[in-house]
């Protein structure tokens, strides 16, 4: 059994959604995020940083615990774990980890920095639009790609799970950008997914 460790934020999210996904046994902690209740001891033990997502696998490698944290990591442990979600195909399972990096490092980042700045108490409306300006454009080669593909990687995969979160707390500003015909269908696609639908709900 998995204990998952979450909120209601894309990364708690992504991580509910790889567990979901690649169908493992676990079980949810709901943390209040507004209240900190992400900051009680017991969770300070699992993450000393005090930030969700976490899983505690009691049935790790070699059946001892393994305790992670970074939604990344815990989708690519599901998909090992579960031996789904990482396409048999080597030119897929490539695909997969290119666009799983394109997401990690350059559409997530560039979504966390409009929340980041526009956190700050004068919103500094150039730092907002710029990183704006940079989801649309890394966004515009998921869509491009998602013109070729029906999934990032031709299949299902860790490249899916991973961008599905952001694209769900940006469809607005998406929206609002225009032209993104493949994003939006293979966002409905996904959508339409008991995995996804379960695994938004549990961390909503
Ligand atoms: N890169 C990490 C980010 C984790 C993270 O920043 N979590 C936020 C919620 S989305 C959090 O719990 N922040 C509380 C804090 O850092 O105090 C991941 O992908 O899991």
């Amino acid at each position: 059994m998995i204990d998952l460790y979450t909120g209601p934020t894309g990364n708690g999210q992504r991580a509910a959604i790889a567990l979901e996904e690649s169908g493992l046994a676990y079980k949810t902690t709901k943390y209040n995020l507004q209240k900190g209740e992400h900051k009680n001891p017991d969770f300070l033990k699992i993450n000393p940083l005090g930030a969700i997502p976490a899983i505690v696998d009691h049935d790790g490698a070699g059946g001892k615990k393994i305790v992670l944290t970074q939604s990344g990591a815990i989708v690519l442990y599901c998909a090992e774990k579960s031996g789904k979600l990482l396409p048999k195909d080597p030119e897929r399972r490539a695909q997969a980890y290119r666009w799983f990096m394109h997401t990690s490092t350059d559409v997530g980042p560039a979504s966390g920095a409009i929340f980041a700045t526009g956190s700050l108490p004068d919103k500094p409306a150039s730092a907002v639009e710029l990183f704006q300006k940079r989801l649309i454009n890394h966004l515009r080669e998921s869509d491009r790609r998602l013109g070729e593909a029906e999934y990032l990687a031709g299949e299902l995969s860790i490249a899916d799970i991973a961008l599905y979160p952001i694209v769900a707390s940006r469809k607005a500003l998406i929206e609002k950008a225009g032209g993104f015909t493949n994003l939006f269908k293979w966002f409905e696609r996904m959508s339409a997914r008991p995995g996804i639908q379960k695994g938004m709900q549990v961390s909503s």
